[in-house]
């Protein structure tokens, strides 16, 4: 189907014509199509891939070591962190949090008082990727602060 302007230009230029001026197509840059196809700025969000074997075994054994555990019945990393009381525990979700709006990546968590239980895993793609591995190993360097 043809677009609306192109059947508006199509118009013009019959007036035109029938009114004895030159064709406004010949009086408009070859590129005039342009005027309207201007790129917008669509920040399209990367799909990101579930971890691959031989990702798992490199970069969770850190994590593991660390305390993060595989939840059982899903693809997913699990730590508990406990702090010494519901300030600094805040303190910790606020700057995790600020991480995740950053990376567009939300961690699961369940707080109570000191303590913070975080789950994470990629609902983009139903599993562990290269971003639950990032923001975790955030987590690790902030929480030893
Ligand atoms: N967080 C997590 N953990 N996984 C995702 O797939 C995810 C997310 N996707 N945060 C983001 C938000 C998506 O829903 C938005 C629309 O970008």
């Amino acid at each position: 189907m043809r677009s609306s302007f192109s059947l508006l230009l199509q118009r013009l230029q019959t007036s035109a014509s029938f009114l004895g001026v030159s064709p406004i197509s010949s009086s408009l840059p070859s590129t005039s199509h342009r005027l309207f196809s201007t790129t917008i700025g669509v920040s399209a969000r990367k799909k990101m891939p579930l971890l691959t074997d031989s990702e798992r075994t490199e970069q969770l054994s850190g994590l593991k070591s660390a305390g993060w555990k595989l939840v059982e019945g899903r693809d997913a990393i699990q730590k508990v962190f406990l702090f010494k009381d519901f300030n600094e525990a805040f303190g910790f979700m606020t700057r995790v949090g600020l991480k995740a709006e950053k990376m567009d990546h939300h961690p699961e968590w369940f707080n109570v008082y000191n303590k913070v239980d975080i789950t994470l895993s990629t609902h983009d793609c139903g599993g562990l990727s290269q971003n639950d591995v990032k923001l975790a190993t955030f987590i690790e360097t902030i929480a030893k602060k």
